[in-house]
């Protein structure tokens, strides 16, 4: 399929036309719809100018390596502390060091984005769910993170993976009973494009417990399972159930890294609230 043709699955919206797409969340955690596009959420000139700040090292904070201990080996390196495990930290972050992170890396990303993230992608997810959009706290109401910035260099990518397979460890214990874990929604809006390779890609595979439908860290698509490209462009928004459902990046390619900013979020159990974290 060519890549200016989006595949029907793929709910394609555009920011001035949201009033209808209410169902949208609702659809992608229950698995009916595999993964919606937003065009247009941030203006193309502007992550230009950000991707360049963020090249030229301007962001105020430093990188975090998520896998391998010597920092000069080109890997996914991170602007903020992850929430998700890595190589270097199979069992998560330690809560304590994550929220003080947190909050000093929201005050370092204020001023950077304009409109300010999360505060734009919080508008976008409520015109998709109908409900009230909040960042997340935990039981002493320490907010968990509001956003990560994520570089991929060149020969970099991630393998199919979907997250349910680590919602056990301990930083998610405060959401584990507050919101539906299960149905975790992955959201990210991308800043630079490779020049090639780079493509995220959502699987029909689904968590299932204690099985693993992927046993490779292939950074090419995997052929014979079904699955369709999310074909985002700068400034563009992705919005799927990242913890049910299998994804990947495939290989970036050629001299330019991939560059996104995103976070994840799920519904309250009762549906009355969406809330984010990263
Ligand atoms: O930020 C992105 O490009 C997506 C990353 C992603 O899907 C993940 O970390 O699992």
């Amino acid at each position: 399929m060519d890549e200016a043709e989006v595949d029907p699955r793929v709910r394609v919206l555009t920011t001035d036309a949201l009033a209808g797409a209410t169902g949208t969340l609702a659809a992608i955690a229950d698995g009916s719809v595999p993964a919606a596009l937003i065009r247009g959420v941030y203006e193309p000139a502007q992550t230009a100018t950000w991707a360049a700040a963020l090249e030229r090292g301007e962001f105020p904070a430093p990188f975090q390596i998520r896998d391998v201990p010597d920092p000069s080996v080109p890997q996914i390196r991170t602007l903020g502390l992850a929430i998700s495990p890595s190589d270097l930290y199979p069992g998560g972050p330690d809560p304590e060091r994550y929220h003080s992170a947190a909050v000093d890396f929201r005050a370092r990303a204020e001023g950077f984005f304009e409109p300010p993230f999360p505060e734009r992608v919080q508008s976008i997810l409520a015109a998709l769910s109908g409900v009230p959009v909040e960042l997340a706290a935990d039981d002493e109401g320490r907010p968990y993170g509001a956003l990560t910035i994520r570089s991929m260099p060149p020969g970099c990518g991630l393998p199919p993976h979907c997250e349910n397979h680590y919602m056990h460890i301990a930083i998610y214990t405060a959401l584990r009973a507050r919101v539906r874990l299960e149905q975790k929604i992955g959201f990210f809006c991308v800043l630079q494009t490779p020049s090639a390779g780079g493509r995220f890609v959502v699987y029909d595979d689904a968590y299932a417990p204690g099985e693993f439908a992927f046993r490779t860290r292939s950074l090419d698509i995997v052929p014979d399972h079904p699955h369709v490209v999310v074909p985002a462009r700068a400034g563009d928004m992705v919005v799927l159930a990242s913890g049910a459902r299998y994804h990947q990046v495939t290989r970036v390619e050629g001299e330019r890294s991939r560059w996104s900013v995103g976070g994840f979020g799920a519904f309250a159990s009762d549906m009355s609230r969406f809330y984010h974290w990263a």
